[in-house]
């Protein structure tokens, strides 16, 4: 065979291996039975493949089994080297393989994991889906339960508004049984007096009462609660049963010295005149202060009111509370008595100085159960000496709670043992306290302090200014102060 031939054999041997394997495994059928070929001597005989060249003038069968073991080293050591290159690039492909097959396992891993995330997250979403549904719920029993308290507050709004009405029919029931009282008060005063008269002609008559003072009922303050229909308590007669006594309010003639004042609102500084001096001083807090008027013997303590009507107000009568026992002799009244941060009584010969060293007006304060407070002022105010029993000048009066002064103005001091009224008895024994006292008076602002405003007594002894509450309003506190005239 020529040689061409047989190189043409070769190549075409070397494209099918190369191609064999290249698609194949190692286990190549060709090279099997190439490498086969000559350890068998028949079957070397044998043509094993048919070739078709289509060059030259070869036509028929050619037998590629002859002559093969000649050529046998360099096709082993080509298809070695060929091997080597493919298995080198399967390796690399393997290689590749590998990485894509880490890579994909990743993924597979991540999947699952998002898998996983996903499945949490479905979970929760069903979770968060069941809890929307109980708040949903929840929220209608709320607002059933909003429902049922909007009736609720409805009817109790009703309720009220019906209690409102009903405590205002009784707001007028009592102002109507208040006047009532105070009508029969005055009526069974009268029949009292007529009474003593017709027996006064068969015997030694007992001290008649003095008239008493006409009823204003429309001013009458009205206080529902705390209510009573009884007899108002007696706060003197407190005091006298805590002080031994045996009963009703008696006089007293012990003498109250003005006590020991808490440092609190105690200024130490002065004496001065009066209070305005200490409020232009610098002095412009309520308090108490030390004063010394003009051609007094001592200084005196007193509380200065700096808080209302531009303050100098230098406070000569005090009641609060009926903490201080008001029914007292001459030497009380004269020289004063009483708690200087409570009730108290500044002395008629203080007020007397007091008024001496200037032209002064008078404020009176009262305040009534309701918590209303009126005034009663006199554009000038003094007293006369003692010679002339500390006899009361007024002024003009202006203000709110009517005149009940202009009965009084002129008019001497009276205590229990000291009768200096127009009636024929002592109308400090009646009114239980000391006053200027006519007989006896529209204004009765020493006498005894009784709870709740309207009370009951046989004489009209209570805290009251006629003109404002009638004669049987007690009021709750009153105040009585002076000021130069600007
Ligand atoms: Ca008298």
């Amino acid at each position: 065979m020529a040689p061409e031939i047989w190189s043409l054999f070769i190549l075409i041997s070397l494209f099918l291996f190369r191609k064999g394997q290249a698609s194949s495994s190692l286990k190549n059928p060709i090279l099997s039975r190439l490498r086969r070929a000559p350890e068998s001597k028949e079957e070397s005989k044998k043509c094993s493949y048919t070739f078709l060249v289509p060059e030259q003038k070869i036509t028929g069968p050619i037998c590629a089994a002859r002559g093969y073991s000649t050529d046998k080293d360099r096709v082993t050591r080509l298809d070695v080297a060929a091997v080597r290159d493919l298995l080198s690039k399967q390796r690399r492909e393997m290689e590749t393989l590998k990485l894509v097959v880490d890579v994909d396992g990743n993924l597979v891993n991540e999947m699952k994991l998002l898998r996983k995330e996903s499945r949490n997250m479905n979970s929760r979403v069903t979770q968060l889906y069941m809890q929307l549904l109980h708040e949903i719920i929840r929220k209608r029993d709320n607002s059933l339960e909003l429902a049922q308290l909007e009736t609720r507050i409805l009817n109790a709004t009703a309720d009220s508004m019906r209690l409102a009405s009903r405590y205002r029919d009784l707001e007028a029931k009592f102002a109507a049984m208040s006047a009532v009282v105070n009508n029969q008060s005055v009526v069974i005063g009268a029949l009292e007096e007529r009474c003593m008269q017709v027996y006064s002609g068969r015997h030694d008559h007992p001290p008649l009462g003095p008239p008493l003072v006409q009823v204003v009922p429309e001013n009458i303050p009205v206080k529902v609660a705390p209510f009573t229909n009884e007899i108002q308590s007696d706060n003197t007669q407190r005091l006298a049963r805590e002080r031994g006594s045996r009963s009703g309010p008696s006089p007293t003639s012990e003498t109250l010295e003005v006590k020991q004042p808490p440092q609190r609102n105690f200024s130490a500084e002065g004496p001065f005149r009066d209070c305005l001096e200490a409020q232009d001083a610098g002095h412009i807090t309520s308090g108490m202060y030390l004063i010394k008027p003009d051609e007094a013997e001592r200084p005196l303590q007193v509380w200065c009111e700096q808080d209302i009507d531009n303050g100098g107000w230098t406070i000569i009568q005090s009641r609060k509370d009926g903490s201080v026992n008001f029914f007292r002799n001459w030497e009380n009244y004269k020289s004063g008595f009483g708690n200087i941060d409570g009730e108290y009584w500044l002395g008629l010969e203080g007020i007397y100085r007091l008024g001496r060293q200037g032209d002064y007006k008078l404020l009176v304060e009262l305040l009534d159960w309701m918590d209303k407070k009126v005034y009663a002022q006199y554009d000038s105010f003094h007293l006369e000496p003692e010679s002339e029993g500390y006899r009361l000048r007024v002024g003009v009066y202006q203000g709110n709670a009517g005149d009940s002064l202009a009965s009084h103005n002129g008019k001497q001091f009276t205590t229990l043992d000291r009768d200096k009224d127009a009636f024929s008895g002592n109308c400090a024994h009646f009114h239980k306290g000391g006053w200027w006292y006519n007989s006896c008076g529209q204004a009765n602002l020493n006498g005894v302090w009784y709870t709740g405003g309207v009370y009951r007594s046989k004489f009209q002894d209570g805290i009251f200014w006629a003109d404002y509450g009638g004669g049987f309003y007690s009021m709750k506190s009153v105040r009585m102060m002076i000021r130069p005239i600007d």
